[in-house]
Order: structure tokens, then C-alpha cells, then sequence
């Protein structure tokens, strides 16, 4: 199982609030200032050995006393979808005893966080009532906590009252897909419940959003609205915030490429990115597949979309095959932080655990 270190502490550990670390080459030692002549905590000056840009460090303090820590490496979310109609994997996880097994498997492949929903946001998706939505999150994340309290939980979820629900059962995070404008009392609710909010990019609702996609500038249009929704949440007195730009949430196939080439430009909104390329539709621009060919037949494209968004900078990779996009992901951080022949002994060994790729990185290149 890899090595959560990215969650730390638990009560009585001292919390750090909302704190920007600088990037993630500070204290690893293989990019000090010494070799650029640069502040490496400078994210518009650093000089990057490896092209890769840098990732800003965040340290979020969660509501059992543990510490999310943000940008040292990219942290893995396994998808739980406990919904009858999801588009890619809809009635599967859908009985209490199948979702469990599926979340827990999860967490042993390496999942650092579970996202779980009960209503699903496929395109042209009806609305769930909340208590429908309670109904099949809330029991579940009773179990979850119990059997993985060290994996952080999120609830992915546009009403307020399964937010509540969630978070008092155990969940730690509220991943909301409309960005908190969904349900007016969204925002309040986060911020009386101190969690962190997943605010992700999209317009209209899952029935409307297809047609919902004239933008001026695509990246541009995204990072100005969702720093609109981020400034709201702030005012509403949410401290801690994660930024995502929905891909495939009212953006066509090339639209939602662009948003993943432009990962970079989010920096801007200065908080943690969270991408979630799996298994979308866009993805069908690598794969040539046709109607009807099932969600799985995008697992390579979803390995390659998730190594690209850690590469370009995401905090979060949000997918349904932790194992898989898992080491693509390590591989990713890897090659980031190895700027020569030098680096690969600076990568700490819990970071690669899985199957050991941080070995092999330091084994002598025989390519
Ligand atoms: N995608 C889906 C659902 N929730 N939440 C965030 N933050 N980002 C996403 O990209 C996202 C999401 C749709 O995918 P699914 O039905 O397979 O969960």
C-alpha cells in the first residue's frame, strides 16, 4: 500500500491553517537556489532545470485534527460513485457491501483521498433529492471512516443538506461541481462545518451544459469564473479552498484538452489544483473509439491525462483506477523533481513505495 504521508498529524498535532509552503522544490534539495541563482520559492522568477512548472505547497488543517498537505507530491483520489447511472461506472459500487469493498480496495492500491457521490452529473443527469443522496452516501462513509480513518473523505455533492449530513457522518471535504452556486445555502454550510470546499468549474446544470460552451477564451474564461466563485466562498468565511476546471463540464472535447494543457495558468488562482480527466469523453479525441465502446476503453488516455496534469502542476488527480493512473502519477513526480542524474537519490522513499519505483529511478538508465 503507498505511504500516505501526506496526511498527517491527529489531535493534538499543532495546525497550520491555510499556509502557502512556496513550491515544492524547497527543502528537497536537488533545486536549490545555489544551482539556479534564483529563489526557488519565486514561482514567476525559478529557473526549472527540468521545464516542469513548480507546484505551490499548501498545508490544510482538517476537522479530526489531521493535516492535508498539498504539493509535495500529487496526492490520488479514488472515485466512489455509489449512484446507479454514473456514465462510466453507474450501479456498479451501487449496493452498501460493493461500495465498500470498491472503496477500500482503492485505498490499499494508494488512493491518499475517496471522493464519494450519490448523484451522478453525466450529462443530461436528473437531480437527486438530498435525502435520496444521504441514503446512499452516509452509511458508507460511517464504514469508511471506521475501517480507513487515515484516508480523507470528500463528498461530492451541489446540496447543502447532504453536505451536512456527510460531514457530520465523517467526511472531510465538500467537492461541489456547481462551484457552491447550485444551492444558495451551499457556502454558508461549508463555512459553519470549517471543511475545505472542492470548487469545481462549470455552467448551467447537467442538463443544460452542453449547450453552454461559447467562450471568448476558453482558459481564460474558466480561471476568471472560478476565481469569482473562489472570492464568494471566501467571503462566505470558507478558509480553505481547492480549485478544478471541470473538465467536460460544459466544455466541448477540445475545450477541455485546452483546459488540461493550460494547467499551469491556474497557479494563478493560488490555491491547490484538483483535475479530473478520468475516463471523459474528451478523451475519445486519443482513443478513436466509437459509440458505445465502454468507459474502460479510455484507461490508457486517462493514465496519459493524469500524468500530463501532474506533470504540468495538479495538486489532486481525481480517477476511477487508482492503481494504474497511481504509477503514472508517481512517475510523474519522479521525472519532476529529477532535474539530472543527481535527483533521484532526493526523492523521499515513501513517495514511490507501490512497487518500488523510486528503486528503479535510482538504478543506472539503460535506455
Ligand atoms: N467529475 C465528475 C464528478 N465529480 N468532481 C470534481 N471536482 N471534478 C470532476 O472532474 C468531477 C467531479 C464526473 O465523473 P464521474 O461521474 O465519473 O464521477
Amino acid at each position: 500500500m503507498t505511504n500516505t504521508s501526506s496526511i498527517s498529524g491527529g489531535p493534538g498535532s499543532a495546525s497550520l491553517g491555510s499556509e502557502r509552503l512556496g513550491s515544492e522544490n524547497l527543502g528537497s534539495g536537488n533545486l536549490g537556489s545555489g544551482a539556479t541563482g534564483r529563489d526557488p520559492g519565486n514561482d514567476a522568477g525559478a529557473l526549472h532545470t527540468t521545464g516542469f512548472p513548480p507546484r505551490a505547497r499548501f498545508s490544510f488543517a482538517l476537522r479530526n485534527g489531521d493535516t492535508l498537505d498539498l504539493g509535495a507530491r500529487t496526492l490520488i483520489m479514488g472515485i466512489v460513485n455509489v449512484t446507479p447511472d454514473s456514465f462510466s461506472d453507474g450501479g456498479q459500487h451501487a449496493s452498501p457491501a460493493a461500495a465498500l469493498a470498491h472503496a477500500t480496495r482503492l485505498v490499499a492500491e494508494g488512493a491518499d483521498l475517496l471522493d464519494i457521490g450519490g448523484e451522478s452529473t453525466r450529462p443530461g443527469a436528473a437531480e437527486i433529492p438530498a435525502a435520496e443522496q444521504v441514503r446512499r452516501v452516509v452509511p458508507l462513509i460511517r464504514d469508511l471512516v471506521a475501517r480507513c480513518p487515515a484516508t480523507p473523505l470528500s463528498i461530492d455533492t451541489r446540496s447543502a443538506d447532504v453536505a451536512r449530513a456527510a460531514v457530520e457522518a465523517g467526511a472531510a471535504i465538500v467537492n461541489d461541481v456547481s462551484g457552491l452556486v447550485h444551492d444558495p445555502a451551499m457556502a454558508a454550510t461549508v463555512a459553519d462545518l470549517r471543511v475545505p470546499a472542492i470548487l469545481m468549474h462549470m455552467r448551467g446544470t447537467p442538463t443544460d451544459m452542453r449547450e453552454r460552451v461559447d467562450y471568448d477564451d476558453v482558459v481564460a474564461d474558466v480561471v476568471r469564473e472560478l476565481g469569482q466563485h473562489l472570492d464568494a466562498a471566501r467571503a462566505a468565511g470558507i478558509e480553505h479552498l481547492i480549485a478544478d476546471p471541470g473538465l467536460g463540464f460544459a466544455k466541448t472535447s477540445d475545450q477541455s484538452a485546452a483546459l488540461l494543457a493550460a494547467t499551469p495558468r491556474f497557479r494563478a488562482l493560488q490555491v491547490p489544483l484538483l483535475v479530473g480527466p478520468s475516463r471523459k469523453s474528451f478523451l475519445a479525441l486519443a482513443t478513436g473509439e466509437r459509440e458505445g465502446d465502454p468507459a474502460t476503453t479510455r484507461l490508457a488516455a486517462t493514465i496519459a491525462a493524469s500524468a500530463l496534469a501532474a506533470a504540468l502542476g495538479a495538486h489532486i488527480l481525481r480517477v476511477h483506477d487508482v492503481q494504474a493512473c497511481g504509477d503514472a502519477i508517481r512517475l510523474a513526480d519522479i521525472v519532476r523533481q529529477s532535474p539530472g542524474s543527481t535527483s533521484a537519490a532526493s526523492i523521499p522513499p515513501e513517495w514511490t513505495s507501490r512497487d518500488g519505483a523510486a528503486r528503479m529511478a535510482r538504478r543506472p538508465s539503460t535506455a
